[in-house]
């Protein structure tokens, strides 16, 4: 078994001018490419982990072998949260927030723009590296959040139930070619290439 850099559903320069082709070609090819090599590198070095799934192997990190778990939360996260990520992102103006995606986030944030401050509160408060998300809960709320590194809600103990929505890589390698410390401004420029289809599906909106 081996994991696979997928190719992006879309140019690298589809998301110009908010996110830039140099930026995406280097955050794909290189960096989540990294993470693939890196993933499939740990786990041949325990190959009773063969064919498994990543959300399984994510889900359940404290049964891998101690000398693989930091690896692989590290590596898997990114593979897994790129794959997400490049799914999420639509060339601007593709897509729109649908009127019952709209109406979820009116009911749970007041106002789409409430929603936009809140997440990117989020994305600007991650310390260092990490992640932005909006996630649906069981319950059917919608909620704010983010995680360090490469961790998700796969592997957090109180939110394996939430389903992501929504996320922003806030590490600098996806934003410094073009905003350098601007980091609010590559969060403010990711709404207009946001796939909202993508999201209310996921979302089953
Ligand atoms: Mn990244």
């Amino acid at each position: 078994m081996s994991f696979k850099l997928s190719e992006l559903p879309y140019a690298y320069n589809a998301l110009e001018p908010f996110i830039d082709e140099k930026t995406m070609r280097i955050h794909h090819t290189a960096h989540h490419q990294t993470y693939v090599n890196n993933l499939n590198a740990a786990l041949a070095k325990h190959p009773e982990n063969e064919g498994r799934e990543l959300d399984d192997i994510l889900s359940n990190l404290d049964k891998l072998p101690a000398d693989i778990q930091a690896p692989v939360r590290n590596n898997g996260g990114g593979h897994y949260n790129h794959d997400f990520f490049w799914k999420v992102l639509a060339p601007a103006g593709s897509t729109k927030i649908s009127p019952k995606l709209e109406e979820a986030l009116v009911k749970n944030f007041g106002s789409v723009d409430a929603f936009k401050e809140a997440f990117e509160k989020a994305a600007l408060g991650r310390f260092g590296s990490g992640w932005a998300w909006l996630v649906k809960k069981a319950d059917g709320s919608l909620k704010v959040n983010s995680t360090p590194n490469q961790d998700n809600y796969l592997m957090c103990a109180d939110c394996t139930s939430d389903t992501p929505l929504l996320g922003l890589d806030v590490w600098e390698h996806a934003y410094y070619l073009k905003y350098q410390n601007k980091r609010g401004e590559y969060a403010k420029a990711f709404w207009n290439v946001v796939n909202w289809d993508k999201v209310a599906e996921l979302g089953g909106y």
